[in-house]
Formats: C-alpha cells, sequence, structure tokens
C-alpha cells in the first residue's frame, strides 16, 4: 500500500484470482462482471469516414422501399433492420469483425449465431424508440450464469453525453428484476464512446439510449448474438444477396442452424458426430 489514493495491488485470502492477458481478456472480465465494455473496431479512419457514409446510403434506400408513413405509424423509423441483407458489404464486415468475435468467443460457450443486426438512429432532440431502459432479450427476467446473449453496439458517431450516448445500469444483467427509480438514478451511467468503437453488452444489462441535445443525429449499428437456440429477429439465410460468404460467416449467420422443415430433412442435416 502507498501512502497516496493509489488503489491497492496487495491481496490476501485469495483462493481464485482472474487474470488477463489481452485487451479482449481484460473487455471479457468487464462484461461478465459489469454487463459492458468497449473494444476497439481496428477500422482506419477512412474506414470509419466509409461506414459512416455507407450508413446514410442504407437508410435513405431503406426509407425509400419501406416508406415514411408506414415506418412511422409502426414507431420504425429510427430503425434499418438488417442492413446487412440490403447490399454492401460494409454491414456484413460489421458482423464479423475480428475483435467482436475474439470477444464472443470468451463470452458464449460453444457455438453463437448473429440474430439481428440494426441501424439505429438518435435523432437530435426528441424521443427515439430505443430511449428507454429495456434488455435485449426483452421480456426476459431469468439470470443467467454464462451470457446466452450478446450485444455489439457500433458507434457510427462519436458517443457523447451530450449527444445521448447510451447509459447503462451496471451489473443489472445478474438481478432478475428491473431496479427501482432510485436505483436507477443513483447507479445509471453513461457510455461514452469514440466513433469506430464497439460497446459491447451482456444483452440482459438493461440500458437505454440518452436525450439527444445536440443538433445531430447519433448512429450506431447494433448486432446481437446468441446461442443458436434462439430464432432470429429476420432469417437471415434466406435475405443474404451476396453471393460469397465464407463458410465461417456463413455459420454466424445461423445458416447451418436453420430449422429443419421435415424429418427427412433434419435426418440428412445430422452427422454421426452430432449428439
Ligand atoms: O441508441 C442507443 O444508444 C442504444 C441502442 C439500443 O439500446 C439497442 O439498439 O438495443
Amino acid at each position: 500500500m502507498t501512502a497516496d489514493n493509489a488503489i491497492p495491488s496487495a491481496a490476501y485470502g485469495i483462493l481464485l484470482h482472474n487474470l488477463t492477458e489481452t485487451v479482449i481478456d481484460e473487455c471479457a472480465e468487464q462484461i461478465k462482471n459489469l454487463g459492458y465494455a468497449i473494444i476497439d473496431s481496428g477500422y482506419t479512419s477512412t474506414q470509419i469516414e466509409h461506414i459512416s457514409e455507407k450508413f446514410n446510403e442504407a437508410r435513405e434506400n431503406y426509407v425509400q422501399k419501406y416508406g415514411v408513413a408506414k415506418l412511422k405509424s409502426i414507431n420504425e423509423f429510427h430503425t434499418i433492420r438488417a442492413p446487412l441483407t440490403q447490399g454492401g458489404d460494409e454491414f456484413l464486415q460489421l458482423a464479423l469483425n475480428k475483435n467482436v468475435l475474439d470477444l464472443l468467443k470468451k463470452l458464449i460457450q460453444g457455438k453463437f449465431i448473429l440474430n439481428q443486426q440494426n441501424g439505429v438512429i438518435n435523432p437530435p432532440q426528441t424521443t427515439y424508440n430505443q430511449g428507454a431502459w429495456h434488455r435485449d432479450l426483452p421480456y426476459q427476467h431469468f439470470v443467467s450464469t454464462t451470457p446466452l446473449a450478446i450485444n455489439a453496439l457500433y458507434c457510427v458517431d462519436d458517443f457523447t453525453c451530450e449527444n445521448g450516448a447510451t447509459f447503462v445500469l451496471p451489473a443489472s444483467h445478474k438481478s432478475e428484476a428491473f431496479p427501482s427509480q432510485h436505483y436507477i438514478k443513483k447507479n445509471a451511467l453513461q457510455v461514452e464512446a469514440k466513433a469506430g468503437t464497439f460497446i459491447v453488452l451482456d444483452c440482459m444489462v438493461y440500458h437505454s439510449g440518452g436525450y439527444n441535445k445536440t443538433d445531430q443525429e447519433r448512429r450506431a449499428v447494433n448486432h446481437l448474438y446468441n446461442i443458436p437456440y434462439f430464432k432470429q429477429q429476420i432469417n437471415l439465410p434466406t435475405n443474404m444477396t451476396n453471393p460469397q460468404i465464407s463458410t465461417e460467416a456463413k455459420e454466424i449467420l445461423g445458416f447451418n442452424t436453420q430449422e429443419p422443415h421435415s424429418i427427412l430433412d433434419y435426418l440428412s442435416q445430422r452427422t454421426s458426430t452430432k449428439s
């Protein structure tokens, strides 16, 4: 122990000890304990700018295709569903980001698939559909010893307190019930993050977009990955337009875990090594 206020490094009475060797290990430890961490995508500033442009393009096409009035009437105007199915490789590459996949492998035991990818727009000075506390497996109140699903929220723009950066309730993935307002006021914290990073969450940690006080949108691309026993929000394999998908990408997009259409289909998919 030092004389100043430094955090003590000495410990006693320890039988079990977590060890970290890499930044990925550090993030994994924090997500297990607190439910959130920030990880760099590894993209260059040119790539980050390119994704930002592609986001706007994807949104324009999406709104044109599905219609402003329709999207507004169903509270979907600030979301782009499954942008990776609508052309452009950038969104597929986001879903397959190496740092995110390496982190997922430390967090989810066994196989995982992408459940959904959503473009998220936090509009200036108004409310939007993600500006409310929720889990990304909504209506679920179980507690799990290991994560069954993980979110990776790619920051297209800088996330700041001013523009409504995501709020989290640290460690709330470890409790079944949504906490009281008093608890939320005392314990909620806002996660500021740079454009080009991912905020990675245990999907059961309560989180909410904040109020955007600026005059610019705050944009993100959310990914939810889960064990292959949960159905996808939108069937990704049947909607992929990109023919050049690697074997690993196919597995992550759920090509290998589609529900068989018949007993015959099931039997022909089964190999002798499967249990
Ligand atoms: O907009 C945000 O910061 C949060 C997004 C979010 O909660 C979600 O997509 O589930």
